[in-house]
């Protein structure tokens, strides 16, 4: 296995915050950095070029000794004088430095007087209000560093891959993995079945004729950078993007035992296990037993049979009260990527979209859509072009033109407004009032407390014309928090006026959250799965929303965009 110029760049930035805390000189410490993008950034793979005695040192930012340094890693696939350094300090002190008003030298400080050696013990240290001791820190310091420190996404959160970039890389396995004709069955269980927004590893299970065979062909997959263990039962590798897969080899008879177990949540899990002890029976990944005999195991539903239960869908299964529901016979019928009839939130080249509005209505009836919004940005959205009142009569007219031309779908009068600081929006009732659809959406001052953010939302509610809140919490995934407002009043309001929430499909956004879009529910709100789709392409992102979707137990009447338009018209008046 070749090395990976990612692999290479991260060795290079990992010592250059080594030296760079040890107090190394500024320039040495980014001479690494440079090196590290240099390497990062290249067309090539660095591994083939060190093989062909290609001269590296002729790239940017790498001289002599850094290219030295670079076939060193390419061929030992480490780098000693990494090693010494880090030997030198304890690991979790490089994180530190994440923390904005952190460096090098205040990093020293904390672990030479307060003996910090992660973010866990500065969280620590901050709380107990030790760090305003320190000279040169002070209290507000302190509180920032708390602060800052509690935004940390813990080292376990950042591994763990978005949902659509675990799709990508398991696909191509499992196309794989199929090819052997000794397996006969194969599931994905674990988080990536119940469709969590991030998935921490993959847990796959076979029935297969040959397990000896299974694994060799298993472990000998060509993205593999790393076989973690090999047996006849079970084996792990690591897939070069780094995400670990576990692969079982499960009985006929177990399978659906395997499956349920190997599925989760572990919290539904316990709680099944329970339910199970209370009628005498053992609940495994092996079956269901009553004394030493197994009486069921085989599928999922037999299963839970067992223990009087209607099959629950992998979604459900977090121990939120699926669990009574399906007892009950009261399980949510989950909306499916069939019942879209439309989208409710894209743009085109008139704001930041990619393509004309001719070509996204038109990649949209490819799609069997009944309707189609089209929802630019308004004037405040600087940066994407959005359009003032002048361009937005034309866009009208256009969008009016656009409806008589193209046949066989419909073209939604839309925009996406920006919900202002005053909860304002930013255009003109005059030409809200000509739109089939007003999504409002926060995309500026979004560090607002809590009382203030509410305030500025539910004043823009007032709003006549208002029908659907864009990407409610404005979080991304992994990388920036959501804005701080009072959902659940939000929701009460949103009822009172018959407004609407989104649940953007972005695999990156996925905003509502599962959470919130089951208390949507239950308030009685209706969603509206958008991709807000800046280009032909991203009109797919359907299905993450959908996932999101029916982790949320939203089924299809809750859903706005699996109605027919003359429906939907009627769910769009305002109370
Ligand atoms: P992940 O990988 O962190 O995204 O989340 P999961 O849910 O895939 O968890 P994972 O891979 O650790 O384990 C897969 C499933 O195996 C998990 O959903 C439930 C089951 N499981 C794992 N550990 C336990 C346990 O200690 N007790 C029970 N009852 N089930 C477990
Ligand atoms: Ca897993
Ligand atoms: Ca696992
Ligand atoms: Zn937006």
């Amino acid at each position: 296995m070749p090395v990976l110029n990612r692999q290479v760049a991260n060795i290079l930035d990992r010592l250059a915050d080594t030296l760079d805390i040890e107090g190394a000189n500024e320039f040495r410490v980014r001479a690494y950095k440079s090196a590290a993008q240099t390497i990062r950034s290249l067309s090539k793979n660095v591994s083939e070029m060190v093989e062909n005695n290609e001269d590296i040192s002729k790239l940017p930012n790498i001289g002599d000794s850094m290219a030295d340094k670079i076939k060193e890693i390419v061929e030992t696939g480490s780098l000693k004088q990494l090693k010494k350094a880090k030997k030198r300090i304890p690991e979790g002190l490089i994180d530190l430095l994440d923390i904005s008003n952190l460096g090098p030298k205040r990093v020293q400080k904390l672990n030479q007087e307060l003996d910090i050696k992660n973010i866990d013990d500065l969280k620590k240290a901050a709380k107990d209000e030790k760090i305003r001791e320190i000279e040169g820190f002070g209290k507000k310091t302190e509180e920032k560093i708390l602060e800052e420190s509690e935004k940390q996404i813990s080292d376990k959160e950042k591994d763990r891959l978005k949902w659509r970039d675990a799709r990508e890389i398991t696909e191509p396995l499992l196309d794989y993995l199929k090819k052997l004709d000794e397996i006969d069955q194969i599931d994905i269980a674990g988080s990536y079945r119940r469709c969590k927004e991030t998935i921490g590893d993959l847990d796959i299970l076979v029935i297969c004729e040959d397990s000896k065979k299974t694994m060799e062909h298993f472990v000998s997959y060509e993205d593999t950078d790393d076989v973690i263990s090999k047996g006849d039962t079970r084996s792990s590798i690591r897939l070069t993007s780094g995400l670990q897969v576990d692969l079982r080899v499960v009985s006929k008879k177990s399978y659906g035992s395997a499956l349920v177990y190997f599925t989760g949540s572990k919290a539904h899990n316990i709680k099944i296990r329970k339910i199970a002890g209370d009628k005498d029976l053992k609940i495994n990944e092996y079956g269901v037993f009553k004394g030493d005999d197994q009486v069921a195991g085989k599928t999922e539903e037999e299963v839970y049979e067992q223990i009087d239960l209607k099959y629950i869908e992998p979604e459900l299964r977090e121990d939120r009260g699926e669990i009574d529901a399906s007892r009950n016979d009261d399980l949510p019928k989950l909306v499916t990527l069939e019942d879209i009839r439309g989208d409710l939130q894209s743009h085109t080249k008139a704001s930041d979209g990619k393509y004309t509005m001719e070509e996204m209505v038109n990649a949209a009836k490819e799609k069997g859509y009944d309707y189609f919004a089209i929802t630019d940005h308004s004037q405040r959205v600087t940066m994407a072009r959005g359009l003032n009142e002048k361009r937005m009569e034309e866009q009208i007219k256009k969008m009016e033109e656009l409806n008589k031309e193209i046949k066989g779908i419909r073209i939604l009068k839309a925009v996406e407004v920006d919900i202002l600081e005053d909860g304002s929006l930013d255009l003109e009732d005059e030409i809200l009032k000509e739109l089939d659809v007003v999504v409002c959406s926060v995309h500026y001052n979004r560090n607002l407390s809590q009382k203030k953010q509410t305030k500025r939302i539910l004043k823009a509610m007032e709003n006549p014309y208002f029908n659907i809140l864009g990407h409610p919490t404005g979080r991304i995934i992994q990388k920036r928090d959501p804005i701080e407002v009072n959902m659940e009043e939000i929701f009460k309001t949103a009822k009172d006026y018959n407004i609407h929430m989104e649940l953007n499909a972005s695999p990156e956004r996925l905003d509502l959250s599962d959470f919130y879009c089951k208390t949507a529910r239950e308030t009685g709100i209706k969603i509206a799965i958008s991709t807000d789709a800046h280009m032909k392409s991203h009109l797919d992102n359907m299905i993450y929303g959908v996932n999101q979707a029916r982790r949320g137990w939203l089924e299809k009447e809750d859903v706005l965009n699996t109605h027919k338009w003359s429906n939907l018209k009627k769910m769009l008046k305002r109370n």
